[in-house]
């Protein structure tokens, strides 16, 4: 199977084990709510999985099959998804595109996106702590203590709100590139990280292979937030499925901006290289991950 291929499988056994557990959980009663219908559709039907698929090949690197791996995969997912919603939101970015199609706030209405949104980052923490997660109580609380500081205050949600926090700043400038840095390894890079060492935590590796795997998540976030900077400039809304430019046109400093075009891909290159002289370690079976290094800095959409 090609990267794609595998990329493109892991996308779809995704959302059919998605699909599932929102029926399972949710009960006949709730599955025609405008409530379901707003947590369809920030869910289901588009995005690359591509957390999901981190925790599926870090799991597998291991020697953790896929389906044992399903459900972490998913309860990250519903994480990330519940975090667009309410990015999307007026208060926050206010977009009204995403995946192609209409935002949930856009689809439905406010309410409906934040308690959608509300609903997908509970529903993280019910999948995590159900048995058929992982078998041992232990290795399920380890997952919920670490998406739980990856999503919270010091980390995506933290983030985030530096993020707003810096937008207010008139003079661009005032925001160093450290500083950036910072946000970014909170609001875009802790989930990544989280996904890249479920792996080890499923499988119970030594502490060596754990922190392997969270330096190489560290890289891969950061190269990925410089690639979607990139893709804010030169990407289209068609390519993206979602506006384009917003930095620019709201005066906002980025990596990019701050870097300059030819010093922000020389730092891709160079990321890429760091995370898959890190899968170098793991000989053939650290292809995949090795790989998915490339497609962070060549992706397009
Ligand atoms: C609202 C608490 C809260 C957090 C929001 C993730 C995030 C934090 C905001 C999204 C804004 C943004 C464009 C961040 C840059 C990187 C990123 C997360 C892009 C979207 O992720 P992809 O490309 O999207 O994996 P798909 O649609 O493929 O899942």
């Amino acid at each position: 199977m090609t990267f794609a291929q595998k990329l493109d499988q892991a996308a779809r056994a995704t959302e059919l084990r998605l699909a599932e557990l929102i029926e399972e959980l949710a009960g006949p009663d709730q599955s025609s709510s405008r409530l379901s219908a707003a947590i369809r559709h920030a869910l289901l039907g588009g995005g690359k999985r591509f957390r999901p698929f981190l925790v599926l090949e870090s799991a597998a690197l291991f020697g953790i099959p896929q389906d044992a791996a399903l459900d972490t995969a998913c309860a990250l997912e519903c994480i990330h998804c519940y975090s667009l919603a309410h990015d999307d939101l007026p208060a926050m970015d206010n977009d009204e595109l995403r995946r192609g199609q209409p935002t949930v706030w856009r689809a439905f209405d406010e309410w409906s996106a934040i308690l959608a949104g509300d609903a997908l980052l509970t529903l993280a923490f019910e999948i995590l702590a159900r048995e058929a997660t992982h078998p041992l109580a232990s290795v399920r609380a380890t997952l919920v203590l670490e998406l739980a500081k990856a999503s919270g205050a010091y980390g995506m949600v933290g983030g985030q709100s530096l993020d707003l926090e810096a937008e207010k700043l008139t003079q661009s400038d005032e925001q160093t590139l450290q500083s950036i840095r910072r946000l970014q390894s909170m609001k875009t890079g802790a989930l990544i990280r989280f996904a890249c060492a479920a792996g080890t935590i499923l499988a119970g590796t030594p502490i060596d292979d754990r922190q392997r795997l969270e330096h190489y998540g560290d890289a891969l976030g950061f190269a990925f937030q410089i690639a979607d900077d990139l893709l804010d400039v030169e990407g289209t809304a068609e390519e993206l499925g979602k506006a384009v430019a917003k930095d620019a046109d709201a005066g906002k400093a980025t990596l990019v901006s701050l870097m300059g075009l030819e010093a922000a891909r020389e730092k891709l290159v160079e990321l890429e290289r760091e995370a898959q002289r890190l899968m170098d370690h793991y000989g053939e079976r650290g292809a995949i991950l090795a790989e998915a290094a490339s497609f962070v800095v060549n992706r397009r959409s």
